[in-house]
């Protein structure tokens, strides 16, 4: 249910963002939350932040021509949202998959703002990315398109200015490509102004385990707000891409078992545990299909056009894309003894499915919350680039583990402070929102 003083708002973005379904689902889910705020805090409704949170402050989409190893031209478009700066520059990845479009854009940009706050590091929220298809592509053709993307999104950002890093299709190897024409174009080598860098050319350690391992550390706290641990627990990954990948590594080290994972055609069932080193190899190095797994693992088994959520756990990890886990699929995790959802990928979790766990007393934690290491170690990066500084391996990922337990805490004092105690959605989103609000109201109309 909306306040009623955010019912005309929502509406209005509705009118205002025709048919960018994704984006109207995540400013709802926003929304819902911090009708108690507005009661507490009508300054903010007098002052219209809530409107002038849901309006992009800059909205770029641009034409990305490139060419083909066999000389065939294609054009793809390629998008920044530059959503909200009153934290500090717009941060955010870059996502290249067919389905972009500025309503998934714009819903990873909206959230972001509020992840980026909740790390409390000085962020604001932005997101990027392109329609481009990146599967079966050479790594030349990979090249040209990220050169061509740089051609004209260099004039958007800088270290100062806004910060795209990875995210689904973009990993170390697209953003080294982007930074050596950002550099080329620019005539600067401005190591802040991206991060996901490889270590060869001012990359921070850890960085490339960071969103996995954090969301590990996230649940590991949920957990042990229930007296649980990892410990014993078997646990379900979706995806198998970065974020899905270190997930496993650190739900592994801390105690747990995952027993399957997946990539968009099916899943890999391990009742032995998945062995991370091989899905590496696949993924990151073969760049193939989760089905290969089951070729190369004895006991393993692949299974096509299923979903994943079948398999019984009592963790699950969704790690792939937007809302891959229905409200059917929650009834089945809930069914199967499932007591704890962590969410390392962006909105993965529907509202329907995400209200069936709170109604059953799982403990959900939202993307905005759980994910946040990754954004939060892109912005140890850039204080690393800003001091010309590298920092240790152990060093970085206790600095990570922290970062995630504030995060926990802040989440669950504020659920508390606001009568709901245990709902990370309500404490992210309130918690977010509130130090976003509150900086803009000192910041002046703008
Ligand atoms: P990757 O590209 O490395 O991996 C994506 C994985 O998800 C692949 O296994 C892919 O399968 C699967 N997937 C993607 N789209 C779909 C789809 N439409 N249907 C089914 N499966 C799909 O991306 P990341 O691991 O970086 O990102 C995963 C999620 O985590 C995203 O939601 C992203 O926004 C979020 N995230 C990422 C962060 C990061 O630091 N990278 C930080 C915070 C959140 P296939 O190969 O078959 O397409
Ligand atoms: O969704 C996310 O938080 C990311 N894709 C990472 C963003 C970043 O700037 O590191």
């Amino acid at each position: 249910m909306l306040h009623a003083r955010l019912e005309p708002v929502y509406d209005n973005v509705v009118q205002r963002n025709r048919g960018e379904t994704e984006f109207h689902q995540a400013v709802r889910e926003v929304l819902e939350s911090i009708g108690p705020v507005i009661d507490k805090h009508p300054e903010y409704a007098d002052q219209k932040i809530i409107e002038r949170i849901c309006e992009p402050e800059r909205q770029i989409t641009f034409r990305v021509p490139w060419e083909d190893d066999r000389g065939e031209v294609h054009i793809n478009r390629g998008f920044r949202v530059e959503f909200n700066s009153a934290l500090g520059p717009y941060k955010g990845g870059l996502r290249f998959h067919p389905s972009v479009y500025q309503g998934i854009v714009k819903f990873l940009g909206f959230e972001q703002i509020f992840k980026n706050a909740l790390t409390g590091l000085p962020i604001g929220g932005g997101k990027g990315g392109s329609d481009f298809d990146p599967k079966g592509r050479s790594d030349r053709e990979i090249m040209r398109f990220c050169q061509s993307f740089m051609t004209e999104l260099h004039r958007h950002i800088g270290e100062y200015i806004d910060v795209p890093a990875g995210d689904i299709g973009v990993g170390g190897r697209e953003i080294g490509y982007l930074f050596g024409q950002y550099k080329r174009i620019t005539n600067r080598y401005e190591s802040g102004v991206l991060t996901g860098k490889h270590l060869s050319f001012g990359g921070a350690r850890v960085r490339t385990e960071a969103t996995g391992y954090g969301c590990a550390f996230f649940v590991q706290e949920m957990l042990a707000a229930r007296g649980e641990s990892f410990e014993g627990k078997q646990v379900v990954v979706s995806g198998s891409g970065n974020v899905a990948i270190y997930t496993m590594e650190k739900v592994h080290q801390l105690g747990g078992t995952v027993v399957a994972c997946s990539d968009s055609s099916g899943y890999v069932h391990d009742e032995n545990g998945i062995d991370v080193e091989l899905v590496k190899q696949l993924k990151e190095v073969e760049r193939t299909r989760i089905a290969a797994y089951a070729e190369r693992r004895p006991g393993a088994k692949f299974v096509s056009d299923r979903s994943v959520w079948e398999v019984p756990c009592q963790v699950a990890m969704p790690s792939a894309t937007q809302n891959e886990l229905g409200a059917d699929d929650a009834t089945a995790l809930i069914a199967n003894g499932c007591i704890a959802v962590g969410e390392g990928a962006n909105m993965p979790t529907t509202p329907e499915a995400v209200r069936n766990f709170q109604e059953a007393g799982v403990a959900f934690g939202p993307g905005k919350a759980a994910n946040a290491g990754g954004v939060a170690t892109s912005a140890l990066e850039m204080q690393q680039n800003a001091s010309r500084d590298s920092w240790s391996f152990e060093f970085t990922e206790q600095r990570l583990e922290q970062i995630m337990k504030d995060v926990h805490a802040r989440c669950y004092a504020t659920a508390e402070e606001y009568g709901m105690p245990g709902n990370y959605v309500a404490g992210a989103n309130i918690n977010g929102f509130t130090n976003v609000a509150d900086a803009m109201l000192r910041l002046g109309l703008i």
